[in-house]
C-alpha cells in the first residue's frame, strides 16, 4: 500500500499534508530503513509494506503500480484564529481544482474578511515551514486567495457564496487586471514579497492554498 504522506527534504521525513516532522515511525527494519541517504535508489517516499505486517519502508515515489492510498478526510487545521481553523496544503494547485482540493479536506479556499484576519493569516504564513519542492528549494512565493472576477471584471467576489469583498488588502497599484501588459487577470494571490498583500493574476499558474473550515466543523482537532 501507498503511503504518500512522506517526503524527504533533504535532512529528515516530514508529513507531506502539514510539513511537520514525523515524530512518530515504523520503519520495517531499522537496520535498513530509512536508508535512502546512504545509497543512490531516491527513496523519498514511504508506503506501509504488506510483507513487514504492514510496516514503513521507502520507496521512489513514482514507483506506484500496484499500490493504493488510503485518505484522512480531515487535515490538521491546527491554526485557529476566531471562528475558522487554516491548513496550508503543500501540494501546488491549478485555480480549477482549488475548491475540490478544499472540499476533499472538508474546508473552502481561504477567504478573508477582516484585518485581523488579515494580520494572522499574516503570522501564519511567515512562520510557515512550507515552500519546498522537491529538491529542497524554497518556492512559497504565492497563495490563493478564494476570490475572482471571472464574469464581471473589476468586481472581485468571494468564491465560496459569490458575494463581493468586504475586506481587501490590495498591494501598491493592484489589483491592474494585468495592465500595462495585456494578460487578463481574474485570480487573486498573496504575495510573499509584499508583506502577503494581495494581487490580482492571471488564473493558470499552480501555486499553494489554505483551506479553510469554521471551528464547529471539527477544525480544532488536535492529533
Ligand atoms: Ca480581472
Ligand atoms: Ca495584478
Amino acid at each position: 500500500m501507498w503511503f504518500e504522506e512522506l517526503h524527504l527534504n533533504g535532512s529528515g521525513w516530514e508529513w507531506q499534508q502539514t510539513l511537520d516532522r514525523v515524530s512518530f515511525s515504523d520503519w520495517a527494519d531499522p537496520n535498513w530503513q530509512p536508508d535512502s541517504l546512504s545509497n543512490t535508489t531516491m527513496e523519498y517516499c514511504a508506503m506501509l509494506s504488506r510483507e513487514k505486517d504492514w510496516a514503513w519502508a521507502e520507496q521512489d515515489c513514482f514507483k506506484r503500480q500496484g499500490m493504493v492510498s488510503v485518505c484522512e478526510i480531515q487535515p490538521a487545521y491546527q491554526q485557529c484564529f476566531q471562528n475558522s481553523c487554516y491548513q496550508l496544503i503543500s501540494q501546488f494547485t491549478y485555480y480549477d481544482k482549488l475548491s475540490s482540493k478544499c472540499a476533499s479536506l472538508g474546508g473552502t479556499v481561504l477567504e478573508i474578511n477582516s484585518k485581523e484576519e488579515s494580520d494572522f493569516i499574516k503570522g501564519y504564513l511567515d512562520a510557515a515551514p512550507v515552500g519546498r519542492d522537491g529538491l529542497g528549494n524554497l518556492s512559497l512565493t504565492q497563495v490563493w486567495l478564494g476570490a475572482t472576477d471571472i464574469g464581471s471584471e473589476g468586481n472581485f467576489r468571494w468564491m465560496s457564496n459569490n458575494s463581493k469583498l468586504n475586506f481587501d488588502n490590495w498591494g501598491m497599484g493592484q489589483p491592474n487586471n494585468g495592465l500595462p501588459y495585456g494578460l487578463e487577470e481574474n485570480c487573486v494571490v498573496l504575495e510573499s514579497s509584499e508583506g502577503w498583500k494581495w494581487k490580482d493574476v492571471t488564473c493558470d499558474a499552480s501555486r499553494l492554498v489554505v483551506c479553510e473550515v469554521e471551528k464547529w466543523n471539527g477544525g480544532s482537532r488536535r492529533r
